[in-house]
């Protein structure tokens, strides 16, 4: 797919993904290009429809975006289940539905958000499946900063080649909840469940981009059309 088709093929998917919603819900507002793509097609629903929603954003940047757009936003305190969250990934297997999230460094809040949530929607363009994970995407992994060096060599030691996400000026990238990003290329992961667990198990990881068992539905946008993949 080239730039433009691969757009309109998401954009596409994100106006079905935005399809879903219903009136009264509160939902999860995923981070990312398709993510914004979806927050316009419901932007543009609630000025058609009228429908009331109250979202929950999943970054300052999606956030900022929900407002310009007149999106209510609301939070944790006040709303404890999220009906249904719409987000992008950065890789898809296939069979499973189980995602690497987190390329646009947002995957914390992502996955804060998805476990809350009653129903996970995917919306992805059709280059971003495979037949095993880890096969397109390295799992990104949000560190704490002090000790960082000994969070990557012990990344290094589960055989993840990490290397810490920089920033434009070339200081380490930092998450809205003030982490760091080790992006780590394990290659096709045969285990994703117990790497998971390792990943978690490591002091100074927080949370790691594998979301395993998470999404109900995959919308995929092709220059053929949309297809769902439910699971
Ligand atoms: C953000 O942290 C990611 O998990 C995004 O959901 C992912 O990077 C997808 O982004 P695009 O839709 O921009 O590819």
């Amino acid at each position: 797919l080239s730039g433009s088709d691969a757009d309109s093929a998401r954009r596409a998917a994100a106006a079905a993904a935005a399809a879903e919603v219903e009136n009264g819900m509160v939902l999860g507002l995923g981070t990312g290009r398709t993510a914004a793509l979806a927050l316009h097609a419901l932007a543009a629903r609630i000025a058609r429809e009228g429908l009331r929603v109250v979202g929950i954003p999943t970054s300052d940047r999606t956030a900022a975006l929900a407002r310009e757009l007149g999106i209510a936003l609301g939070d944790f305190a006040q709303h404890r289940s999220i009906d249904l969250t719409i987000d992008g990934a950065d890789e898809v297997e296939r069979g499973t539905l189980d995602l690497i999230k987190g390329l646009g460094g947002a995957l914390l809040r992502e996955k804060i958000v998805a476990a809350a949530s009653r129903r996970l929607t995917i919306v992805v363009d059709e280059g971003k499946l495979s037949d095993r994970l880890g096969t397109l995407a390295p799992v990104p992994v949000e560190i704490v900063p002090f000790g960082h060096e000994l969070v990557l060599d012990r990344l290094a030691g589960l055989g993840g080649a990490p290397v810490l996400r920089r920033g434009e000026a070339g200081a380490p990238f930092v998450t809205d909840g003030g982490h760091y990003i080790a992006d780590c290329r394990f290659g096709p992961i045969g285990d994703a469940a117990g790497l998971d667990q390792r990943l978690a198990g490591l002091v100074g990881v927080v949370e790691s981009g594998l979301f395993l068992g998470m999404a109900a539905r995959v919308i995929v946008g092709s220059a053929d059309g949309t297809r769902m993949l439910d699971r």
